[in-house]
């Protein structure tokens, strides 16, 4: 008997500690999980409020898209800061307005690098926290000193602001050079073959879009009368690297396959994958087994691509195990545009769908669907389903991600959000400047102010009204989402308020 017991006793002895070690483990797991889960940017370009079919306004279907906004957050109010691109991924990766910087606009594929190597971005802030850090796809923030030799390496780029790893296209799939850069080397360079890039005169003897129309296997409309690429005219002249360019057709899938592997070979620590999807901007370009798919032509065509992409994305991390130890954010750039410059039946096919949803405006617009986009936030088992009508820009990623990972990084611009971000609480911003093509509007609380602007009311060439108007616009959102009713003369108090509100943040 006494053998029996010392059996036992030694039994529980033993097992004991190696019970409270696993309780241990598991605490500390959860605990990671909770503290520095791996984070992934999902970032479209050009995705409209409507073109998402979980937002219940167009005709599109994006199945995968709307698995993540029914099983996390959707965001009904959800701001890219920039109603173009260049800006809004600014002010997504510093935390810093992009009205703030002259030269965030729109950038040529020779711009120079629009970040300060010296300032804080979110993959630095991470990195710091001991997190890996990527980028695949879609880059247009400038690369080197703006005097760039695309057959050297090419700094500063991503690598110099935060990304331990990058898989870019430079700027945008319709501007030169057409070719992948790795870690600031385009990929596949034929010494032999260098290329040359230029956006003031094209090389003698190359051919145009303008000049060669026999060449083209896609017509452009307005711009994008420059180089040809695989038939394609672009913005920009470039001349050789034949063997570095890409093929349109296979970006999704390349940049796919890389975002994958990246999660693969990272998945044992914390990472931090922003994956910048090039769809539905121009040239709209699905690979063959997505043409037809969406019946609303090439630019329908694209989103079901990408709602693909990130569906086998999504596969990739349960078949990796990490479904719950990792937060993803979905947003666009900015709001959408049907012809941006090439003829692709974006208008003709459209049919019924609303890429706007129920807002004014569009891509380059002061108006709400110029940068109001969908806004998703989606953690396996920490994230409750929740629609959220809180205001949220994509600058307030920098301080709500930072206060998730413990860190005490912070920017003027960038409001800590996290409960929100995680659907918690309903408490979103109460002001946010919005900006288009360098001009800027005021959102508070549920007003709009749009201050004078001179310019077109419509941008003829892509049929979308700009904002621009000789007198202020004031708009309630709560009653008039559409922003159809101007109240200006009829609440001048309000207008006044408004008024000095915008003056106090932009300083004018
Ligand atoms: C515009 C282009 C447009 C698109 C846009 C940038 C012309 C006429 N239009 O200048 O096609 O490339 O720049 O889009 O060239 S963004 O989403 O990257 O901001
Ligand atoms: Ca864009």
């Amino acid at each position: 008997t006494k053998l029996l017991y010392l059996f036992f006793f030694l039994l529980i002895a033993f097992l004991t500690p190696a019970c409270d070690n696993t309780a241990d483990t598991e605490e500390e797991s959860t605990e990671q999980a909770a503290t520095s889960p791996n984070i992934i940017f999902i970032y479209a370009d050009d995705l409209g409020y409507g073109d998402v079919s979980a937002y219940e306004v167009g005709q599109l279907s994006t199945p995968n898209i709307d698995r993540l906004a029914n099983g996390g957050v959707k965001f009904t109010n959800g701001y890219a800061s920039s109603a173009t691109c260049s800006p809004s991924r600014y002010a997504l990766l510093t935390g810093s307005y992009p009205w703030r910087n002259p030269r965030a606009k729109i950038l040529p594929g020779t711009a120079p690098l629009l970040i300060d190597t010296a300032q804080m971005t979110v993959p630095k802030m991470l990195r710091a926290q001991g997190y890996h850090t990527g980028v695949v796809g879609k880059w247009h923030l400038g690369l080197g000193d703006g005097n760039t030799d695309w057959n050297q390496h090419i700094a500063p780029g991503p690598n110099e602001v935060g990304f331990d790893y990058s898989y870019i296209m430079a700027a945008t799939q319709d501007r030169v050079p057409t070719v992948y850069i790795e870690d600031g080397d385009v990929v596949r360079l034929d010494p032999n073959d260098p290329i040359e890039v230029d956006y003031r005169q094209n090389f003698p003897g190359e051919p145009t879009g303008k000049d060669n129309p026999e060449m083209l296997k896609m017509k452009w409309h307005h711009g994008h009368n420059s180089s040809i690429v695989n038939g394609i005219p672009r913005i920009g002249f470039m001349k050789g690297g034949d063997a570095a360019k890409w093929v349109d057709e296979n970006m999704a899938d390349t940049f796919l396959v890389r975002a994958q592997d990246y999660i693969r070979m990272h998945k044992e620590e914390p990472f931090f994958l922003y994956y910048a999807l090039q769809q539905p901007h121009v040239p709209r370009t699905p690979h063959p087994r997505f043409v037809g798919k969406s019946g609303m032509g090439p630019r329908g065509d694209v989103i079901v691509e990408a709602d693909w992409c990130i569906g086998e994305l999504l596969k990739t991390l349960e078949a990796e195990g990490l479904m719950e130890n990792t937060l993803i954010v979905l947003s666009s750039d900015n709001g959408p545009v049907l012809n941006d410059g090439y003829y692709d039946d974006a208008v003709e096919k459209l049919g019924d769908h609303t890429p706007w949803g129920p807002l004014r405006g569009g891509k380059y617009s002061l108006f709400e669907a110029g940068t109001r986009v969908p806004f998703i936030s989606y953690w396996q088992g920490h994230i409750e389903p929740t629609v959220s009508d809180a205001v949220i820009s994509q600058i307030d990623l920098f301080a709500s991600l930072a206060e998730l990972v413990g860190s005490d990084a912070r920017t003027d611009d960038s409001e800590e959000m996290l409960d929100v971000l995680m659907g918690e609480s309903q408490d979103g911003r109460d002001e946010l400047i919005l900006e288009a093509t360098t001009r800027t509007a005021l959102r508070k609380g549920d007003w709009i102010l749009i201050p004078p602007y001179q310019g077109p009311a419509v941008n003829k060439s892509v049929n979308i009204e700009l904002g621009n108007a000789e007198d202020f616009q004031l708009y309630n959102l709560k009653d008039d989402l559409g922003q159809q009713k101007n109240l200006a003369e009829a609440q001048p108090e309000k207008l006044q308020e408004m008024i000095a509100a915008f003056q106090a943040i932009r300083g004018t």
